[in-house]
Protein backbone atom coordinates (compact mmCIF):
# COMPACT_ATOMS: atom_id res chain seq x y z
CA UNK A 1 0.00 0.00 0.00
CA UNK A 2 1.12 3.52 -0.90
CA UNK A 3 1.96 5.91 1.97
CA UNK A 4 -0.36 8.78 2.17
CA UNK A 5 -2.88 7.19 -0.15
CA UNK A 6 -6.73 8.08 0.73
CA UNK A 7 -8.39 5.26 2.74
CA UNK A 8 -11.89 5.27 3.78
CA UNK A 9 -13.27 3.96 7.07
CA UNK A 10 -16.21 2.10 5.20
CA UNK A 11 -15.86 -1.80 5.13
CA UNK A 12 -18.49 -2.07 2.46
CA UNK A 13 -17.26 -0.14 -0.08
CA UNK A 14 -15.05 -2.96 -1.00
CA UNK A 15 -17.93 -4.88 -1.58
CA UNK A 16 -19.75 -2.48 -3.93
CA UNK A 17 -19.76 -3.19 -7.51
CA UNK A 18 -21.54 -0.13 -8.99
CA UNK A 19 -20.12 2.33 -6.67
CA UNK A 20 -22.09 5.65 -8.01
CA UNK A 21 -20.64 9.44 -7.69
CA UNK A 22 -24.69 10.40 -7.89
CA UNK A 23 -24.11 14.08 -7.20
CA UNK A 24 -21.12 14.76 -9.24
CA UNK A 25 -22.00 12.80 -12.13
CA UNK A 26 -18.35 11.15 -12.37
CA UNK A 27 -18.79 7.80 -14.24
CA UNK A 28 -16.62 5.00 -13.23
CA UNK A 29 -14.42 4.51 -16.16
CA UNK A 30 -13.12 8.29 -15.42
CA UNK A 31 -11.98 7.92 -12.43
CA UNK A 32 -8.78 7.00 -13.07
CA UNK A 33 -8.25 10.10 -14.70
CA UNK A 34 -8.36 11.77 -11.03
CA UNK A 35 -5.47 9.91 -9.76
CA UNK A 36 -2.87 12.50 -10.09
CA UNK A 37 -5.13 15.03 -7.21
CA UNK A 38 -3.43 16.53 -4.48
CA UNK A 39 -5.39 19.28 -3.35
CA UNK A 40 -9.41 19.89 -3.45
CA UNK A 41 -10.89 23.38 -3.53
CA UNK A 42 -13.86 23.62 -2.24
CA UNK A 43 -16.54 26.89 -2.03
CA UNK A 44 -19.83 27.78 -1.70
CA UNK A 45 -20.48 28.91 -5.75
CA UNK A 46 -19.55 27.34 -9.11
CA UNK A 47 -18.65 30.66 -9.89
CA UNK A 48 -15.98 31.30 -7.87
CA UNK A 49 -14.39 27.86 -8.07
CA UNK A 50 -14.83 28.21 -11.58
CA UNK A 51 -12.39 31.65 -11.20
CA UNK A 52 -10.12 30.02 -9.06
CA UNK A 53 -9.79 27.18 -11.72
CA UNK A 54 -9.24 29.65 -13.94
CA UNK A 55 -6.39 31.24 -12.20
CA UNK A 56 -4.70 28.26 -11.46
CA UNK A 57 -4.95 27.16 -15.39
CA UNK A 58 -2.95 30.70 -16.37
CA UNK A 59 -0.11 30.03 -13.81
CA UNK A 60 -0.04 26.24 -14.07
CA UNK A 61 -0.37 25.23 -17.51
CA UNK A 62 -0.81 28.55 -19.45
CA UNK A 63 -4.07 29.16 -19.84
CA UNK A 64 -5.05 25.78 -22.03
CA UNK A 65 -8.75 24.52 -22.30
CA UNK A 66 -9.57 23.50 -18.88
CA UNK A 67 -8.52 19.85 -18.70
CA UNK A 68 -12.08 18.64 -17.47
CA UNK A 69 -15.08 20.44 -16.09
CA UNK A 70 -18.84 19.45 -15.33
CA UNK A 71 -22.02 22.04 -13.83
CA UNK A 72 -25.06 20.73 -13.47
CA UNK A 73 -28.05 22.01 -11.12
CA UNK A 74 -26.44 20.88 -7.78
CA UNK A 75 -22.48 21.00 -7.95
CA UNK A 76 -20.05 22.14 -10.21
CA UNK A 77 -16.30 20.64 -10.17
CA UNK A 78 -13.58 21.93 -12.81
CA UNK A 79 -10.01 19.85 -12.27
CA UNK A 80 -6.76 21.63 -12.91
CA UNK A 81 -3.97 19.13 -13.12
CA UNK A 82 -3.70 18.23 -9.57
CA UNK A 83 -6.18 20.46 -8.66
CA UNK A 84 -9.81 19.24 -8.29
CA UNK A 85 -12.08 22.71 -7.35
CA UNK A 86 -15.68 21.90 -6.12
CA UNK A 87 -18.70 24.00 -5.35
CA UNK A 88 -20.56 23.06 -1.92
CA UNK A 89 -23.76 24.99 -2.02
CA UNK A 90 -24.54 27.08 1.51
CA UNK A 91 -24.45 25.01 4.82
CA UNK A 92 -23.30 21.68 5.88
CA UNK A 93 -25.90 19.10 4.77
CA UNK A 94 -25.17 20.41 0.92
CA UNK A 95 -21.34 20.34 1.48
CA UNK A 96 -21.35 16.92 3.17
CA UNK A 97 -23.15 15.20 0.22
CA UNK A 98 -20.79 16.47 -2.28
CA UNK A 99 -17.07 15.35 0.27
CA UNK A 100 -18.73 12.42 0.51
CA UNK A 101 -18.75 11.63 -2.91
CA UNK A 102 -15.04 13.46 -3.17
CA UNK A 103 -13.95 11.30 -0.75
CA UNK A 104 -15.02 8.35 -2.33
CA UNK A 105 -13.19 9.22 -6.02
CA UNK A 106 -9.88 9.90 -4.36
CA UNK A 107 -10.24 6.43 -2.75
CA UNK A 108 -11.31 4.90 -5.91
CA UNK A 109 -8.42 6.87 -7.96
CA UNK A 110 -5.93 5.73 -5.54
CA UNK A 111 -4.72 9.55 -4.64
CA UNK A 112 -1.83 10.14 -2.43
CA UNK A 113 -1.35 13.13 0.19
CA UNK A 114 -4.34 15.13 -0.94
CA UNK A 115 -5.22 18.31 1.46
CA UNK A 116 -8.66 19.48 1.30
CA UNK A 117 -9.41 23.71 1.72
CA UNK A 118 -12.36 25.47 1.97
CA UNK A 119 -12.87 28.81 0.25
CA UNK A 120 -15.27 31.39 1.52
CA UNK A 121 -16.78 34.48 2.70
CA UNK A 122 -18.17 34.73 6.44
CA UNK A 123 -18.96 37.35 8.92
CA UNK A 124 -16.19 38.83 10.96
CA UNK A 125 -16.42 39.36 14.76
CA UNK A 126 -14.27 42.27 15.53
CA UNK A 127 -12.60 42.25 12.39
CA UNK A 128 -12.51 44.16 9.37
CA UNK A 129 -13.95 43.68 5.60
CA UNK A 130 -11.42 42.36 3.61
CA UNK A 131 -9.60 40.34 6.27
CA UNK A 132 -8.80 37.07 5.33
CA UNK A 133 -9.37 34.35 8.52
CA UNK A 134 -7.45 31.05 8.31
CA UNK A 135 -9.48 29.34 11.20
CA UNK A 136 -7.37 27.08 13.97
CA UNK A 137 -10.77 25.00 13.98
CA UNK A 138 -14.57 25.52 14.14
CA UNK A 139 -16.71 25.81 16.95
CA UNK A 140 -20.51 24.94 16.38
CA UNK A 141 -24.13 25.91 18.29
CA UNK A 142 -23.43 24.53 21.86
CA UNK A 143 -19.95 26.17 21.49
CA UNK A 144 -18.13 23.32 21.30
CA UNK A 145 -15.43 22.43 18.56
CA UNK A 146 -17.44 19.33 16.85
CA UNK A 147 -19.15 19.03 14.09
CA UNK A 148 -22.56 17.43 14.96
CA UNK A 149 -24.36 15.28 12.28
CA UNK A 150 -26.39 12.15 12.50
CA UNK A 151 -25.43 8.08 12.22
CA UNK A 152 -28.65 6.06 12.26
CA UNK A 153 -30.77 8.45 13.78
CA UNK A 154 -28.41 9.39 16.68
CA UNK A 155 -25.64 12.27 17.17
CA UNK A 156 -22.62 11.63 15.55
CA UNK A 157 -19.87 14.16 16.94
CA UNK A 158 -16.66 14.79 14.95
CA UNK A 159 -13.84 16.93 16.15
CA UNK A 160 -13.14 19.80 13.91
CA UNK A 161 -9.61 21.15 14.21
CA UNK A 162 -7.68 22.18 11.20
CA UNK A 163 -4.58 20.65 10.05
CA UNK A 164 -1.90 22.82 12.43
CA UNK A 165 1.01 22.49 9.53
CA UNK A 166 -1.28 23.21 6.52
CA UNK A 167 -3.13 26.18 8.52
CA UNK A 168 0.32 28.09 8.89
CA UNK A 169 1.66 27.21 5.40
CA UNK A 170 -1.74 28.86 4.42
CA UNK A 171 -0.85 31.88 6.83
CA UNK A 172 2.63 32.24 5.56
CA UNK A 173 1.55 32.22 1.38
CA UNK A 174 0.68 35.69 2.53
CA UNK A 175 3.04 38.41 0.52
CA UNK A 176 4.68 41.96 1.40
CA UNK A 177 2.26 43.48 -1.39
CA UNK A 178 -0.55 41.67 -0.80
CA UNK A 179 -3.62 44.57 0.20
CA UNK A 180 -5.25 42.74 2.84
CA UNK A 181 -4.45 41.02 5.96
CA UNK A 182 -4.56 37.51 6.65
CA UNK A 183 -5.19 36.29 10.54
CA UNK A 184 -5.85 32.97 12.53
CA UNK A 185 -8.62 32.02 14.66
CA UNK A 186 -11.37 30.44 15.34
CA UNK A 187 -14.70 30.17 13.45
CA UNK A 188 -18.60 29.61 14.54
CA UNK A 189 -19.85 27.39 12.08
CA UNK A 190 -23.63 27.49 12.58
CA UNK A 191 -26.39 25.88 10.29
CA UNK A 192 -28.52 28.88 9.95
CA UNK A 193 -27.75 32.49 8.28
CA UNK A 194 -30.27 34.43 10.37
CA UNK A 195 -31.00 33.39 13.87
CA UNK A 196 -28.11 31.18 14.24
CA UNK A 197 -25.82 34.23 13.58
CA UNK A 198 -27.43 35.88 16.00
CA UNK A 199 -29.01 38.16 13.59
CA UNK A 200 -32.29 40.50 13.65
CA UNK A 201 -33.32 40.61 10.34
CA UNK A 202 -34.33 37.03 9.34
CA UNK A 203 -38.01 36.23 9.15
CA UNK A 204 -38.76 35.67 13.05
CA UNK A 205 -36.29 36.66 15.59
CA UNK A 206 -36.77 35.38 19.88
CA UNK A 207 -34.15 37.93 21.05
CA UNK A 208 -33.43 41.16 21.81
CA UNK A 209 -30.30 43.40 20.22
CA UNK A 210 -29.39 43.35 23.97
CA UNK A 211 -29.24 39.60 23.65
CA UNK A 212 -27.46 39.84 20.31
CA UNK A 213 -24.35 42.11 21.63
CA UNK A 214 -24.02 39.84 24.65
CA UNK A 215 -23.81 36.87 21.76
CA UNK A 216 -21.40 38.56 19.83
CA UNK A 217 -19.18 39.47 22.99
CA UNK A 218 -19.27 35.64 23.88
CA UNK A 219 -18.00 34.38 20.89
CA UNK A 220 -15.56 36.62 20.55
CA UNK A 221 -14.91 35.50 24.57
CA UNK A 222 -14.17 32.50 23.24
CA UNK A 223 -11.76 33.81 20.88
CA UNK A 224 -13.80 33.60 17.20
CA UNK A 225 -13.02 35.36 15.01
CA UNK A 226 -15.48 34.88 12.04
CA UNK A 227 -18.48 32.67 11.72
CA UNK A 228 -19.82 30.73 8.71
CA UNK A 229 -21.72 28.10 7.69
CA UNK A 230 -19.13 24.99 6.77
CA UNK A 231 -16.15 24.72 8.01
CA UNK A 232 -17.25 21.67 10.87
CA UNK A 233 -18.41 19.94 7.85
CA UNK A 234 -15.28 20.33 6.50
CA UNK A 235 -13.21 19.53 9.41
CA UNK A 236 -14.88 16.95 10.97
CA UNK A 237 -15.59 15.29 7.55
CA UNK A 238 -11.61 15.40 6.76
CA UNK A 239 -10.49 14.70 10.28
CA UNK A 240 -12.83 11.10 9.73
CA UNK A 241 -11.10 9.96 6.96
CA UNK A 242 -7.22 11.23 7.76
CA UNK A 243 -7.59 13.79 5.00
CA UNK A 244 -5.53 17.69 5.70
CA UNK A 245 -7.90 19.93 5.90
CA UNK A 246 -8.30 24.05 6.64
CA UNK A 247 -10.78 26.84 5.89
CA UNK A 248 -9.90 30.31 4.45
CA UNK A 249 -12.41 33.20 4.52
CA UNK A 250 -13.03 36.51 3.57
CA UNK A 251 -14.65 38.88 6.00
CA UNK A 252 -17.39 40.86 3.85
CA UNK A 253 -19.13 42.37 7.20
CA UNK A 254 -17.72 42.94 11.07
CA UNK A 255 -20.53 41.42 12.39
CA UNK A 256 -19.97 44.22 15.77
CA UNK A 257 -21.02 47.04 13.54
CA UNK A 258 -23.70 45.58 10.64
CA UNK A 259 -26.13 42.96 9.83
CA UNK A 260 -25.04 43.22 6.29
CA UNK A 261 -21.94 44.37 4.12
CA UNK A 262 -21.40 47.89 3.93
CA UNK A 263 -18.57 47.73 1.19
CA UNK A 264 -19.67 48.30 -2.93
CA UNK A 265 -20.50 45.57 -5.44
CA UNK A 266 -16.86 46.05 -6.51
CA UNK A 267 -15.09 46.05 -2.90
CA UNK A 268 -17.49 43.10 -2.24
CA UNK A 269 -15.81 41.45 -5.95
CA UNK A 270 -12.34 42.35 -4.65
CA UNK A 271 -12.94 40.90 -1.53
CA UNK A 272 -14.04 37.66 -2.49
CA UNK A 273 -10.58 37.30 -4.72
CA UNK A 274 -8.30 37.27 -1.95
CA UNK A 275 -8.54 33.90 -0.53
CA UNK A 276 -7.96 32.38 -4.56
CA UNK A 277 -5.11 34.42 -4.27
CA UNK A 278 -3.27 33.22 -0.94
CA UNK A 279 -4.65 29.52 -1.94
CA UNK A 280 -3.65 30.13 -5.26
CA UNK A 281 -0.02 31.05 -4.07
CA UNK A 282 0.18 28.34 -1.69
CA UNK A 283 -0.53 25.73 -4.05
CA UNK A 284 2.18 26.98 -6.60
CA UNK A 285 4.69 27.11 -4.16
CA UNK A 286 4.09 23.73 -2.98
CA UNK A 287 3.91 22.18 -6.43
CA UNK A 288 7.67 24.06 -7.38
CA UNK A 289 8.78 22.54 -4.44
C1 LIG B 1 -20.94 32.22 3.90
O1 LIG B 1 -21.79 32.78 3.00
C2 LIG B 1 -22.91 31.89 2.81
C3 LIG B 1 -24.17 32.53 3.35
O2 LIG B 1 -24.45 33.74 2.69
C4 LIG B 1 -22.54 30.62 3.50
O3 LIG B 1 -22.22 29.59 2.60
C5 LIG B 1 -21.34 30.97 4.23
O4 LIG B 1 -20.72 30.12 5.02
Amino acid sequence: MCAGRVQLPNPHLDDEDGDYLMHLEIPREKWHLFNDIKFVCVGGTVGRMEELAKQLNESLRGGTDLEDSFVNQRYGWFKVGPVLCVSHGIGTPSLSVMLHEVFKLLYRAECTDVRLIRIGTCGGVGVRHGTVVVSTGAITPGFEPVYVTSSLGEPLRLPTDADTDLREELVNSKSADDYFDVISGKTFCTEDFYQGQGRIDGSFCDYSKEDQRRFLQKLQELGVVNIEMESAGVLGMAGKVGIRAAVVCVVIVNRLEAELPTATPDEMREFEDYPIKLVKRYIINKLSN
